[in-house]
């Protein structure tokens, strides 16, 4: 019905401007050719200066009015080392054309008035004019030069990579649909290697954890921080179609490109905080964040840095959006130290680790560390129960009393324990689970309890402060039920005497 409607009212729009146009033509039959054609002329001719003002003004209001929202002007200024270069290099683009903008329409506009036609008047015509040739050549010439020559200079700049020593961080981030995984280096500062034969459900980077380097690698959640002042090299990698990182900001934009590593380097000058005050200048950041809740935070209080993906990648493409936080190096290094790295909490132990026999480097060193603080509690503690200790790392072979080699690590803990209290004497207690003959198994914890004392003697420490003990499965710590209550109960523990 409704598209009948429009029918028609075209129908009859048509038929009443055929029938202006008939009157028209009418009456200037009687008026006469010739004073038509002056009336008309004198009539655009003058409609052209009024477009030209009307133009002119709207063009310059325009831009007066959307300044706020154009990257490089007023909360839009950038947020990184090389984006005021960027931005200068589209000022004065936008300077040099604006100019030759408004100078050729003044002249389109004024020619078309000032040479409308008069009766008697004739064209001069101008075959060729070398001077003429010289100067539209030239000039375009010499402005053509500054813009490829700045922006060439420019691009060199940004594009720059890192040089030979010099001090940067660097973070990884691959896409897929939908997301991105970024990787940090952790404290060692370098990143693992990657081998993309190495990816697995749970390893989806395919990381190598046989390089050390990325033992400490930690995948950050859906915030990611970086500190200000310091030059980030960002590796970029995608693992399906096109994406791009893109953080607007910052100025920074590089396509990740399947089978294609590419990279970003920026250097953060501004951190949130230091954005978010800045955008408070301006009125249409104090407008509510949320329109329906007038007297909630307001748009600069709610501002983030956002990295996004710049590619149309898919139908989820938006959801490629994640938080970046510019903070200060303090509160940077208090972030690092709470994140996890990726293989010892995920991946450590299960069975794709390849390391899974060993023990690593910063394990022992961890180890290390907690039992110098369990053993100096235990010590200054005056309750009974808190001076018994499970020794967690030391396992058997199969039963039998010899140490597993990976054992030692622990025993030299509690070696260097001994030496930092020489006053104490401790008990060394072997347990079982109930499976099994008791007696026997009353046996084997003393031979256990035995093999540990020896090692200690080996080191050093002195047979009178060592009293080794079997209790085979006398004194369960859970019941004898599961498979790992079971592995509860066959422990190794030390019971500070003194
Ligand atoms: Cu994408």
């Amino acid at each position: 019905m409704t598209s009948l409607i429009v029918l028609l009212c075209i129908i009859l729009i048509t038929i009443v401007l055929v029938q202006i146009g008939k009157v028209y033509e009418l009456a200037n039959t009687i008026k006469g050719e010739q004073q038509v054609l002056r009336d008309n002329s004198k009539w655009n001719g003058w409609l052209s200066l009024g477009f030209l003002v009307i133009f002119l003004v709207g063009v310059f209001w325009s831009a007066w009015d959307y300044k706020n929202v154009m990257f490089g002007y007023g909360p839009h200024e950038s947020a990184s080392e090389h984006g005021k270069l960027l931005d200068g290099i589209f000022f004065v683009t936008l300077v040099l054309t604006g100019i030759v903008f408004v100078l050729t329409h003044i002249a389109l506009f004024w020619f078309a008035y000032k040479y409308r036609y008069q009766e008697g008047r004739k064209a001069k015509f101008i075959p060729h004019d070398n001077r003429l040739e010289i100067w539209w050549t030239a000039i375009p010439a010499v402005v053509m030069t500054i813009l490829v020559v700045r922006g060439l200079n420019a691009w060199n700049t940004v594009m720059a990579d890192v040089k030979e020593g010099e001090d940067y961080m660097e973070i990884e981030a691959t896409a897929q649909q939908f997301g991105w995984t970024l990787r940090y280096p952790g404290a060692d500062g370098k990143i693992g290697t990657r081998d993309y034969k190495k990816t697995t459900g749970a390893n989806t980077l395919g990381m190598d954890f046989t390089d050390p380097k990325s033992w400490d690698d930690f995948i950050p959640g859906q915030e990611f921080y970086l500190p200000i002042g310091k030059k980030v090299r960002v590796r970029i990698l995608a693992k399906d179609v096109l994406h791009n990182f893109y953080l607007p900001q910052f100025r920074v934009k590089m396509d990740a490109v399947p089978g294609l590593p590419t990279y970003f380097v920026f250097t953060p000058t501004k951190t949130t905080a230091d954005y978010r005050n800045e955008l408070r200048k301006y009125p249409e950041y104090n407008e509510p964040f949320d329109p329906a809740d007038p007297n909630g935070p307001k748009r600069w209080e709610k501002f983030d840095y956002e990295l996004a993906c710049a590619e149309l990648c898919g139908k989820g493409h938006y959801s490629m959006r994640r938080v970046l936080k510019v903070v200060s190096q303090e509160e940077y290094d208090a972030w690092v130290k709470q994140q996890k790295s990726f293989y010892l909490s995920e991946m450590r132990g299960k069975a794709e680790d390849p390391n899974k026999d060993k023990v690593l480097d910063i394990e022992v060193r961890e180890r290390a560390k907690e039992f110098g603080e369990t053993i100096k509690k235990a010590v200054e503690s005056t309750t009974a129960t808190d001076k018994t200790l499970t020794l967690q790392y030391i396992n058997f072979e199969t039963g039998s009393a010899t140490l597993t080699a990976n054992s030692k690590y622990e025993l030299d803990n509690l070696v260097s324990g001994l030496n930092a209290f020489p006053a104490i004497s401790i008990e060394v207690a072997g347990h079982t689970d109930n499976v099994g003959d008791p007696a026997q198994n009353l046996s084997l914890s003393s031979s256990r309890a035995a093999s540990v004392v020896k090692y200690l003697v080996d080191r050093g420490i002195s047979t009178a402060r060592l009293k080794p003990r079997g209790y085979g499965d006398t004194k369960p710590v859970a019941p004898n039920d599961t498979p790992e209550n079971l592995a509860k109960n066959r422990r190794t523990e030390f019971t500070i005497l003194n």
